[in-house]
């Protein structure tokens, strides 16, 4: 006979954190975020930590470099698609770890034979007003000039004139060679008083722009995730099939850690994929593995030597795993009963393996409520395609800034190595949509104000780090009536614009 869980499966909204007792130290200034990334034995430090619990989902619309440098200088960790061939997600590796906090590939260029209608076009497109003129108008073409908004003004203007009579020219240039550091660029921004400074190669092919206001960058960024080299840390997605070929290329691109991404990973083939790691990288290749939503998966892939495992199945934004399969589980009882199971993991072994909510997370709150139930971190996949430095497109709809945010399942992205039993190389029924999201800015101010919201809860439940938080917390089940009672109700509300809080 059927197996029948005695309780129905809940989801985050369905919970609240009753506070604790709030001491003088409970403030948030005193909290600390860090959390392990990857499995350790009791009394040891992790290989991997985290600054901040949140990681990117694997997913095109979300995870590609500019999201992955854009998040680990605030402390999470990005894992680039694998939906795309394997040059294509190492060179987004490789693009993320060759990055130099303060040095930027510049966004915007032009030839100098542009018109100033194609300048227009540009400063609309991103929203930058210093534009680099290369001799043929890629960021890393040869340097012919800089044009700032200092260099035309647009009332004098047709559109029809030449950026090259109206730049800086190469030659009035101040610009950084081959070696420059960010130190001495900041000597040369502040000795000759510029606002941009051009990096050149030693064939004068326009290599970065240091910004003045970028000059102390890890000031902005105290959270930053950097190896013993000082690069950005990023993760990988990888699938169960191609391994073999993916990963050395992401390794010598110089992934720090991949994940193995599937809807269901309860299977032979992520046991197989881990196996593989360890007999080629041993334990030096860091892999996560997932997604399950019981003890029983948890204890298998823990067994087979994931690093850290992922929860969720069906409880994504844009997933329609439940509809369409008729599989998976209210996400807020999944990670209860998996972070059950890897404390008594923890108990019987001594090892440590982190778990991490993936997908469901509607309200920053939700994000507080996982860390309580057990999570290590999260992953979320909506929550950052909002963002400015996510791959989607920015769009108007209907008077309304969007982003566009499509599921690995959908037919866009037509990614079958995480969806398809071995059918072939398609996708053979959709489980994904494909969707708008608001437009959120960018996601340093955004993951600031949700790293602040978990701070703060985390004080009135009298925790200063997650494990305390996971200690004390105090949960309940709440009545459909009382989430009612939760929102603003019984009031005209004057701004009905309820992405505040999301
Ligand atoms: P969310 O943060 O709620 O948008 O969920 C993101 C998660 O949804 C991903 O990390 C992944 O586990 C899952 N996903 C991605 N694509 C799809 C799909 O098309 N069904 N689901």
């Amino acid at each position: 006979m059927a197996y029948y869980y005695d309780e129905p499966s809940h989801t985050f909204s369905e919970y609240l954190l009753v506070p604790g007792f709030t001491g003088p130290e409970n403030i948030p200034a005193n909290v600390s975020l860090k959390t392990p990334l990857v499995r350790f034995k009791k009394g040891e430090e992790p290989a991997i930590s985290l600054n901040i619990p949140m990681i990117s989902a694997v997913m095109q619309s979300v995870s590609g470099d500019r999201l992955g440098i854009a998040l680990a200088k605030e402390g999470g960790i990005a894992f680039i698609f694998g939906s795309q061939p394997i040059e294509s997600q190492a060179a987004m590796v490789a693009r993320v770890k060759n990055h130099k906090a303060g040095f930027v590939v510049s966004d915007s260029n032009v030839k100098p034979n542009a018109k100033f209608t194609e300048v227009y076009a540009l400063i609309e497109e991103t929203g930058h007003s210093t534009i680099a003129v290369t001799e043929d108008g890629t960021p890393n073409g040869k340097l012919m000039g800089l044009l700032t908004s200092r260099d035309y003004r647009i009332s004098r203007m047709t559109g029809n004139e030449l950026v090259k009579d109206y730049m800086t020219p190469r030659e009035n240039l101040i610009v950084g060679g081959p070696n420059t550091t960010l130190s001495s660029a900041n000597d040369l921004i502040w000795d000759n008083k510029l606002n941009t400074l051009p990096v050149v190669d030693e064939n004068d092919h326009l290599q970065y722009l240091v910004f003045r206001k970028d000059y102390d960058s890890h000031k902005e960024h105290p959270n930053e995730l950097l190896d013993s080299e000082k690069r950005l840390l990023v993760g990988a997605g990888i699938n169960s099939r191609d391994y073999a070929e993916r990963i050395p290329a992401l390794v010598a691109a110089g992934v720090d850690c991949v994940v193995i991404d599937s809807s269901e990973g309860y299977s032979i083939w992520q046991a197989e994929t881990i196996k593989w790691i360890r007999q080629h990288y041993g334990d030096n290749l860091k892999v996560g593995a997932g997604n399950v939503v019981d003890a029983e998966g948890f204890r298998y892939l823990a067994e087979a030597g994931a690093d850290f495992i992922k929860i969720g199945i069906g409880g994504g934004s844009i997933c329609i795993t439940r509809e369409t399969k008729g599989i998976g589980r209210g996400q807020a009882t999944a990670v209860i009963d998996v972070a059950k199971a890897r404390d008594e993991y923890f108990e019987k072994t001594g090892i440590y393996v982190p778990i991490c909510s993936d997908g469901g997370i509607v309200y920053d709150y939700h994000i507080t409520l996982a860390l309580a139930m057990g999570a290590d971190f999260v992953m979320l996949g909506r929550y950052f395609s909002r963002f400015e430095e996510a791959p989607g497109e920015k769009l108007v709809v209907n008077g309304n800034t969007v982003k566009e945010y499509w599921g690995e399942g959908s037919a866009r992205a037509r990614n079958w190595a995480r969806y398809d039993l071995g059918q072939g190389k398609k996708l053979s029924f959709e489980e994904g949509v494909d969707s708008y999201v608001p437009y959120a800015g960018s996601l340093k101010d955004n993951v600031a104000m949700t790293v602040l919201k978990i701070k703060s809860t985390m004080c009135n439940c009298g925790a200063l780090t997650i494990p305390e938080l996971q200690d004390k917390a105090k949960l309940t089940l709440v009545s459909a009536t009382s989430i009612v009672e939760g929102g603003a109700h019984d009031v005209q509300v004057k701004h009905n614009d309820n992405t505040y809080n999301k």
